[in-house]
This record gives structure tokens, C-alpha cells and sequence, in this order.
């Protein structure tokens, strides 16, 4: 419940930012957010692995990813600007930040993981809890949810071709994801362009005798 609680508090926190930044640039930079409580055996199968004692204060203590948040965005930068608005925000502090886009795993893997901690009220007690927070593009996420069931689920699924192959694929998503921000900066910087000349600088363009220096 405590987890799902701290859940909730960092999903709300992104919907905010996401209203807000919707209305200034008439898009959205969050697609979508999901979310998963780590199951109970998981928890014990990391615990057994790490050697940590079995126990519910070693939970708290030693992992920080029971509360897990994955926060999908539209483009590259997009990652970045909502990482840093909540990193931004006093309630929140930065507990670790892995860059695996700009330093992306050998396999390929690329997205943004931060460890946050933040406080929760319950009706007796304020709790610090820590949530993970995985952010990346649509196409980072198409790439990890894909490689996820074939490397769990298939045995040969770690096969020098195969791992060379699927790692092709992750650098031509993130090639695909660099083209596709910058067409957007472009749309955008024509936008700008365009909306300099007001209504009366353009009518008056029309209107001034061709060659006049306006
Ligand atoms: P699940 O089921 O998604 O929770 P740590 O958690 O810090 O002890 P690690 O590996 O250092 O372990 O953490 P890291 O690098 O931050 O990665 C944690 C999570 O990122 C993984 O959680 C995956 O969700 C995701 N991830 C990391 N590497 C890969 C990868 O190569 N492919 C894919 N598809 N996802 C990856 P879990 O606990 O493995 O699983």
C-alpha cells in the first residue's frame, strides 16, 4: 500500500507537468505513464541474489525499485525537460540518475533511470519512500518491451548474431528518434518565423510598393 501510495505521488506529479506543458506547446511530452508494484517474488529472488536478509526492513533498506513508475515520451528532449522539472521540485530528491541514453547499455538499451525519494502522508506517520522512475521515447520503449519477451522467454535469445542484430535495431530506433526531434525543432522554428511577422507587419508588407525598404 505504502509503495502504491508513493506511486501515486510521482504518476500525479507527471500528469501535472504534463497538463502544464501541453498548454504552452500544444503537445503532449508524455504519451503515457505505467506503473508496477515489484511482485513478492521478485522482491525475494533480488534479495536472495544480493545475499540481504529476507526481512521487511531490508526491503526498505536495500531495494529501490519496489515502486516502479515508466514514463513514456514523445521525443528525446522531452525526457530530459520533465526529468529535470521533477528533480526540480522540493519534495523530490535524486537518490542515483543512469544515463543510459547517452551512454546506452552494450546490448543497445537506451532510457533515462532516475531513484527518487519523496515523502508520503499516511494517517499516523510521514514515510520517505523511493520510487524508480524509467523514462524513454515511444520507440526506446517499442525496442525494450521487445527485446524484454525475447530475452526472457528464449533460451538462444543471447546468441552473439542475435544480440548483434537486436542491438542494430536499437541504433536505428535512436537514429529514427534523432531525425524525428529534429523535424519537430524544424516545424517549430518555421512556426516562429512565421508568427515575427505580426498581422499588421504582413499587411503592410503587401501593401508597400515593390523595392520600398520595409
Ligand atoms: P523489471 O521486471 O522491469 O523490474 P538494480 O535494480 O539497480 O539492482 P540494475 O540492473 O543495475 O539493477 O538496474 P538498472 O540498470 O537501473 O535496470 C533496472 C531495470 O531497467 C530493469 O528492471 C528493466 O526494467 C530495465 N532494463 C535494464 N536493462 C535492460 C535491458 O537490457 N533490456 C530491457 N528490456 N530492460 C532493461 P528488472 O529488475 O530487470 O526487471
Amino acid at each position: 500500500m505504502r509503495y502504491e501510495s508513493a506511486i501515486r505521488e510521482v504518476r500525479t506529479k507527471f500528469e501535472v507537468l504534463n497538463a502544464e506543458l501541453s498548454l504552452h506547446t500544444s503537445r503532449n511530452p508524455i504519451e503515457s505513464i505505467q506503473s508496477r508494484v515489484k511482485k513478492p517474488l521478485s522482491i525475494i529472488g533480488k534479495l536472495r541474489r544480493q545475499g540481504l536478509p529476507l526481512t521487511l526492513d531490508s526491503i526498505v533498506e536495500n531495494l529501490n525499485d519496489v515502486a516502479g513508475i515508466r514514463v513514456i515520451c514523445s521525443f528525446i528532449d522531452d525526457i530530459y525537460s520533465v526529468a529535470e522539472m521533477l528533480a526540480r521540485q522540493d519534495d523530490v530528491t535524486v537518490v542515483t540518475v543512469k544515463d543510459y541514453i547517452r551512454r546506452p547499455k552494450p546490448n543497445g538499451y537506451r532510457s533515462y533511470h532516475m531513484i527518487v525519494e519523496l515523502p508520503v502522508f499516511f494517517s499516523r506517520e510521514k514515510k520517505m519512500m523511493r520510487v524508480e522512475i524509467q523514462l524513454r521515447t515511444v520507440a526506446m520503449d517499442f525496442w525494450a518491451s521487445l527485446e524484454h519477451q525475447m530475452k526472457y522467454k528464449k533460451a538462444n535469445a543471447d546468441r552473439p548474431e542475435i544480440a548483434a542484430e537486436l542491438k542494430s535495431c536499437a541504433e536505428t530506433i535512436a537514429a529514427t528518434d534523432a531525425r524525428m526531434m529534429g523535424i519537430r525543432k524544424r516545424i517549430e522554428k518555421l512556426e516562429e518565423e512565421g508568427n515575427g511577422e505580426t498581422d499588421f507587419h504582413k499587411s503592410y508588407l503587401a501593401a508597400a510598393p515593390k523595392g520600398s525598404a520595409v
